[in-house]
Formats: C-alpha cells, structure tokens, sequence
C-alpha cells in the first residue's frame, strides 16, 4: 500500500484512530453485542456502519424514555441492505417485509441508492436481522461506512445489450471494492460460541488488499448510467460511469468523478458538487479504474477533517488534471480522453413499459419509499401478494420505486387488480408532481434531521396540485426533492425544487436545478416556514406560466430568469396594493 505522507493533516480525525485500532472492523463488537445491553458504545457505533447499520434512538420518545427510568433513550438500529442496480427477488423483499413487522418498526424504506432500509430493530435481535438478510443472498456488508456504497445503476429489465452489461458491471463493482475482512463473517453469520477470530499475522495486503486497515477517509460512492437515461443521478457520486454505445452495443464508459451533495451551511468550505469529466475507460479498464480512483482518494483524501474528506473536496482542491494523472499513474497507464457522449434525459420508468422479450414491466411509483400498511393503504399487504402470486423479479429505482419485471402479457390485469385491492393507486393516477418527488427519512429516526421531511412532503404536494392545476401546470415534468437536513440525501441540490431543513420548522427553498440532474440549484428563499412553501412558489409558477419560452422546463427558466428577477416576481405577486 502506498503512504499518505502527501496529504495527511497533522492532527488525524478520531475516527481515523478507531479504524486503526479496530483490526478490520471488529472493535468490541462480539463483546458488546454479547453484553445484556441495549446499545453499544461510541467506537463501535463508528465500526458498526461498515457493517450496515447505525444506532439511532426514537427522537419522539427521548423524554418519555427518561420519565420511565429506563434508559434516557429508546435506542433502536437502522439496517441497510446494499442492492447493486437495486436487482433483488420476490424471496428477498418478502423476507424484509417479515423483517419489518417481526423485528422492526413495521414499515420498510426504499432508498434514494436503491437499498432498503429496515428500522427499530433492538440490539437482541441484530444479529439475527443481519443474518436473516444473508440467508436470502443479500448483504449489509459496506451499505454504510467509509468504503464503497451501495452501487447504482439504471434497474430497467430492458433485454437489450445495454441496460445488463451496466448492471452486471454495478454488481462486480459492489463485490470488487466490498471489504474482504473476514470480520462481517464472523460476527454477524458465524455461530457465536464457535471458533476463533480468524484475523492471525499477515497484512493489509492479505486482509484488505483494496482499502488497507484505514478504510477510506469517508463514505463513497458509485453509479452507471447511460445517455438516454440519467434516473441514478451519476452527477452527485464520487465515481461515475456513462455507457459509450455504439451500435446497440457499450464499448466503453466516460468516467466522471467528485459529485458529492452534503454541505453544512455554516462551514464555506463545504458545498455541493457535481462531477467532472475525467476520462474514457474500455469494459475491460472499468473496475481497474474504479480500483485506482478509490485508491488515490485513500491516500490522498483528507483524513483530518471529516467534513472535507469526502472525494470532491480533492478533486476540488487539486484539480480533474492532477487527480486523473493520479488515476493514470495507480492504474498503470494512460486513459484516452471523454467522447462526446453525456446523458441527456432521465426516465423514471413508472408505469407498464415491454422489455423486449414479449414480457413487461410495470413501474409502481411508491410515496417517499415508505411501505406500510394502515387502514386506507396497504403497501405491505400488496407487495405481498403481487410477490406471492406472480413472482415477479424485483428491482428498486433512485427515485425511491419499485419495478416489477418479467410480467406476462395475461397477468397485467392481475398486478393492477392487486394493487387497486389495497387501496394505492396506479402510477397513472397519480399527478406527475408526485411521482416526481422524493424525501429522506428524517424524523424521528435520522439522528441529523432538524425537521420533518418523509411525513411532511405528502400534505405539501397536496397542496402543490392545486397551485398548478390552478395554473394549468399540471403536466408539466419537475422535480421536488425533500430533506430534513442539509445533508442531501434525497439529492435536493440539483433538483428544479429543493426543499431542504434548515431550523425547526424552516426550510432553504432552492430552484434551478434540472431533471436530468446535471445542474446545481441556487437558493431562492431561505429559512421559509414549512406553511409558507407553496406560498413562495406560487409567484414563481405564475411566472413560469407566462415568461417560459417553448417547451422550458421549471427549472431551466428560474435558471434563465435568475434570483433577482425570481424574487422582483415574488414581490410583485405579494405587494399590498
Ligand atoms: Fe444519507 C447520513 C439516510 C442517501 C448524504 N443518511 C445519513 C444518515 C445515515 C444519518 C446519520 O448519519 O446518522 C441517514 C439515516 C436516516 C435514517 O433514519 O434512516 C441517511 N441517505 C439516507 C437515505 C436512507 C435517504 C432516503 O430516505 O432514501 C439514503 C440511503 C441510500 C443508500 O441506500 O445507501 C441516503 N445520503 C444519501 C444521498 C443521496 C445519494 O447518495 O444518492 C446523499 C447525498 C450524496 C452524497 O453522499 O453527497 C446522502 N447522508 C448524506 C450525508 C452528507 C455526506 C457529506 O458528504 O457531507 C450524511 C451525513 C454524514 O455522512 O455525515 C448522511
Ligand atoms: Fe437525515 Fe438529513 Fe439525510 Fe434527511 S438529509 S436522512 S434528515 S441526514
């Protein structure tokens, strides 16, 4: 492994040191998990994220917790399951819907990266929750922590010679860069009484011959799209790959690196960042190439200030030119410059779509991710039914979505029927403001969260139907994304509305951004009163309706109009004549 002596700050982050002294992840992790407690300790809480899950507590229950004695908080686990191109079977969602109501809080979230999200599970039953997810060939193994991400890529079950060549590359990419400490194994899947560690002698080489026994400085992360369809954001990952088709064929990828998206508002040195270009890769270059840029960001990333340390910050500092002689240098040879080629729309891939093999798909557009079932809507209850009766192959979007693949012509009925039974409605019932949104967890499980976003969002586009109908702007196409904090997790920052938590209650309102995600939105109003969202947008739409120019999306024309004149409208609208 090479040394880091080029860019490691004086003073290490503390995280850096319990890497160090975790041997490969393991910590006291046995122990703790052994001991009659409810929640582990501050170093292994660190450790546990690369093991897929976070210790949270209930936010809404703190006080009560207090009140009854026991411990001050109700602590409780989040578990993420990693799903390269979101491909899973029927057998493995059913086993996390059981999860959810055996051991969880009942509901299941779909993630903004195509994993699932599990929550609630008690320290008891960890192990056995991680264990169950592996029966069923899944994993929770780097879904969190400072490593390779879950992989994304377009989920589409077109059977052409595209979408599988991007999503097998998606899986060998999430197995080449996952950990290889045999750690996970022993904790999570062993027996416990049984054996030994199997870490004895050998090296970083042996033991994690990709990351060494730091890891990297901070999370990563990785996409596959292709020009015609952007619907994983490739922009916002730290690593990108764009399919280069010729003749219904990909012969290469453009490789785009340093996208990051979490800021902290009061901290200039942090901001959003979309990617740049950084060169042309072969199929065959692609995973060596993956392996140099994770490599350089190892040893060159920072590891003294965590709110630096992610990718971009380097690409950002030391510029594309510098970084890609860096990639060039590890992986043993020069790279040919980026084609021409770049995305240039995004599909959603909501709603009934041929695969080409004479079967269908059908795209299910599911709220904010969120499955559970209550009195007028049961997700869960459909999702079981459609994956017990039809079995179809399963595959999650970005956009927080399902797709139910390989549906016989006969059965499309079936699925609607299935669906309708449970109270949801069909994409196609849906108003395309909805389908186009997305909102991260948030309260009361997200320990950053400062307001409301997954429970908040829906009452919001309620009333944001009726702002556009009113302006006869209903079928337009745009994004809104939604967050509890400026983390970005539901990419609110290249989004045409984004709606980001700033102090209770109050929101940033950015506009600009763009459907395809190859813009950065700019703030419109800041410290906007959850009540008052749709209300500052409504000038804006006005305008939109009367100033676009042809066929301008939303947030191409607040780009082209500028904040000056976005704000000269709004106050118009709301002078006091
Ligand atoms: Fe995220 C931290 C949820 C996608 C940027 N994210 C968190 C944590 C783990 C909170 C924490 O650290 O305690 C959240 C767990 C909440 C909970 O109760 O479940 C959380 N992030 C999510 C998910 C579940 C949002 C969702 O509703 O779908 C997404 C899981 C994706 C997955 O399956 O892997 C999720 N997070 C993202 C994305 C979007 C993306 O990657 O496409 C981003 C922006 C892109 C990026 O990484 O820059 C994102 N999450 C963050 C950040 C800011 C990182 C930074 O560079 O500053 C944090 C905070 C941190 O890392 O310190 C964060
Ligand atoms: Fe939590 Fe903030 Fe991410 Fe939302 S954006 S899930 S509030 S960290």
């Amino acid at each position: 492994m090479s040394d880091n002596e080029n860019t490691v700050e004086e003073k290490l982050s503390p995280v850096e040191g319990m890497k160090t002294a975790s041997r490969y992840l393991r910590g006291t992790i046995g122990e703790e998990l052994a001991a009659p407690t409810d929640h582990f300790g501050k170093e292994d809480i660190q450790l546990l994220k690369f093991h897929g899950t976070y210790q949270q507590d209930d936010r809404e229950a703190r006080g009560a917790a207090t009140e009854s004695g026991k411990s001050e908080k109700a602590y409780s686990f989040m578990v993420r399951s990693r799903i390269p191109a979101g491909i899973m079977t029927s057998d493995q969602l059913l086993a996390h819907l059981d999860l959810c109501d055996e051991i969880g809080n009942t509901t299941l979230k779909i993630t903004t990266r195509q994993g699932l999200q599990l929550h609630g599970i008690l320290k008891s039953n960890l192990r056995q929750c991680i264990k169950r997810i592996n029966d069923v060939h899944l994993s929770t193994l780097s879904a969190c922590g400072d490593v390779n991400r879950n992989v994304m890529a377009c989920p589409a079950p077109y059977r052409d010679n595209v979408r599988p060549v991007l999503q097998k590359l998606a899986y060998d990419l999430a197995m080449h860069l996952a950990p290889s400490t045999k750690a996970y194994y022993e904790l999570w899947l062993k027996d416990p009484e049984s054996g030994e560690e199997t870490l004895e002698g050998g090296s970083d080489e042996v033991y994690e011959p990709i990351y060494g026994k730091t890891y990297l400085p901070r999370k990563f992360k990785t996409g596959i799209a292709l020009p015609d369809d952007n619907c994983i954001d490739v922009y916002t990952n730290c690593l990108g790959f764009i399919a280069v088709i010729r003749e219904g064929n990909v012969i290469g990828y453009n490789v785009v690196v340093g996208g990051g998206l979490g800021v902290t508002p009061s901290a200039k040195k942090t901001f959003p960042r979309l990617a740049d270009r950084m060169a042309f890769v072969t199929t065959e270059q692609a995973i060596g190439v993956a392996e140099a840029v994770v490599k350089v960001q190892r040893d060159f990333g920072n590891r003294g200030d965590r709110k630096r340390a992610r990718l971009k910050y380097l690409i950002h500092d030391e510029g594309i030119a510098w970084f890609r002689a860096k990639v060039e240098e590890y992986f043993g040879s020069k790279l040919a410059d980026c084609t021409h080629d770049d995305v240039r729309e995004h599909n959603d891939h909501m709603g009934w779509d041929e695969q080409g093999d004479g079967r269908w798909f059908y795209g299910f557009n599911v709220e904010n991710g969120r499955l559970y079932d209550n009195e007028d809507r049961s997700w869960k209850a459909a999702l079981r039914d459609i994956c017990r009766e039809l079995r179809p192959e399963i595959r999650l979007t970005a956009h927080q979505s399902i797709l139910f693949c390989n549906i016989e012509e006969k059965d499309k009925a079936k699925l609607e029927g299935l669906i309708k039974k449970r109270g949801l409605p069909l994409t196609e019932e849906i108003s395309n403001v909805r389908r186009w949104s997305i909102a991260c967890v948030a309260m009361p499980t997200c320990g950053l969260a400062i307001t409301e976003s997954e429970r908040a969002l829906p009452g919001l586009i309620d009333d944001m139907e009726k702002v556009l109908a009113d302006q006869g702007l209903e079928k337009e196409l745009f994004t809104v994304r939604m967050t509890g904090c400026p983390n970005g997790c539901a990419r609110p920052y290249n989004a045409d509305i984004g709606l980001v938590g700033k102090a209770k209650g109050k929101y940033t309102v950015f506009v600009g951004g763009t459907r395809l995600g190859t813009r950065l939105a700019f703030i419109y109003k800041d410290l906007v009163p959850f009540e008052s969202i749709v209300s500052v947008l409504t000038p804006l739409f006005a305008a939109f309706k009367t100033n676009r120019t042809g066929t301008e999306s939303f947030g191409d024309f607040c780009t082209r109009a500028g904040n000056t004149q976005l704000l000269k409208w709004y106050d118009e609208a709301t002078a006091v004549s």
